[in-house]
């Protein structure tokens, strides 16, 4: 991805402080067996970008400088959110795995690299998704350790928060659907028009997306008016996040992506491109964007890294 100087300055820092509370919050051996920790770590570790757990923190930060003014330094507030940070990479990256397995999508490469059933076995992978989709909730419930009754309620509002945009009703929801919609699901066959691509998405890609930013303003105190406004912007932000990566699989390389490319096309899949051609779909992912910024500006929330982060989710190239 493209960014300009400060925004990548805070996605570095932002990055640095995940991977190592990710690799402190990881179970290790004799706690769990070594292939459980190597294997979770492969895929945890393997290069993914960050967006969703960056999103967590930026949230906190812009709430922060409203509520906590005397903690805006970016440290202090981070330390709140940044447990419910890692959590959703813990379950964005178990949802991967288990995309990949061929029973899913049937994918050989990820992040650059072979996917964890092709590494360790199909077995080991769908132990290693659901020990880090398990872990991710041990680690919300144990993290930020305190007795202040405020930051428990907000941890609580958090976990309901990841739960729901996990289940059902969400990220396993909406796979489903994709499931279905690729005639893998027999005798729940669907054939999905414009609004059911976008129930799809706002399911399998957008619940996560709008949970980390929710999550983290939940964690920085943020008034009622302020998480509707982050969870308005994280709508559009995740559908264009979405509408990209349609696009990218038509326009990008396995190198670039690090992923399988053209695979949407090769499995006759519904796509944003497949359905509107790729002109309106840039047009309809920046109107997002525009939407997204604007919902900021309107809650008083421009003044942060939110903005940019919206700018650099449509400038990707991976
Ligand atoms: C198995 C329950 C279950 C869900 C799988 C995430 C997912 C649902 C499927 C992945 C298929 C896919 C490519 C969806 C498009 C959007 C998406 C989630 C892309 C990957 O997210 P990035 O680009 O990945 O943030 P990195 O590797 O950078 O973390």
């Amino acid at each position: 991805m493209i960014a300009g100087a400060p925004l990548l300055a805070f996605l570095d820092e932002a990055c640095v402080r995940v991977n190592f509370a990710l690799t402190r919050y990881l179970p290790a051996p004799p706690a769990c067996p070594p292939i459980m920790a190597d294997a979770m770590r492969y895929s945890v570790f393997a290069g993914g970008k960050r967006l969703r757990p960056c999103l967590t923190l930026a949230a906190a930060d812009v709430v922060a400088r409203t509520t906590e003014p005397a903690l805006v330094a970016f440290g202090a507030m981070a330390d709140l959110a940044l447990p419910a940070a890692c959590a959703i990479e813990l379950i964005h990256t178990y949802s991967l795995i288990h995309d990949d397995l061929p029973a899913m999508d049937n994918d050989t490469l990820r992040r650059g690299r072979p996917t964890l059933h092709v590494v360790y076995g199909d077995g080991i992978a769908i132990l290693a998704g659901d020990g880090l989709q398990a872990e991710a909730f041990a680690l919300l419930a144990r993290e930020p350790a305190t007795t202040d009754p405020i930051v428990l309620s907000r941890k609580l509002r958090v976990l309901q928060t990841i739960s729901d945009a996990a289940s059902a009703t969400g990220l396993v929801g909406g796979q489903a659907i994709d499931l279905q919609a690729a005639g893998l699901a027999p005798g729940y066959e669907v054939t999905l028009d414009a609004g059911g691509l976008r129930t799809m998405h706002a399911r399998k890609t957008g619940a996560l997306i709008r949970a980390s930013a929710v999550s983290g303003a939940i964690m920085s105190g943020a008034t009622d008016d302020m998480v509707g406004a982050i969870d308005r912007y994280a709508g559009d932000l995740g559908l264009a996040f979405q509408i990209v990566d349609d696009i990218l699989d038509v326009e990008g390389s396995d190198t670039e992506l690090g992923k399988t490319s053209g695979k949407d096309a090769s499995a006759a899949k519904p796509t944003y491109p497949s359905l509107f051609g790729l002109e309106r779909s840039r047009s309809l992912a920046a109107e997002c964007i525009a939407r997204a910024k604007e919902t900021l500006a309107d809650a008083g929330l421009a003044d942060g890294w939110l903005g940019p982060i919206a700018d650099w989710v449509v400038s990707r190239k991976n």
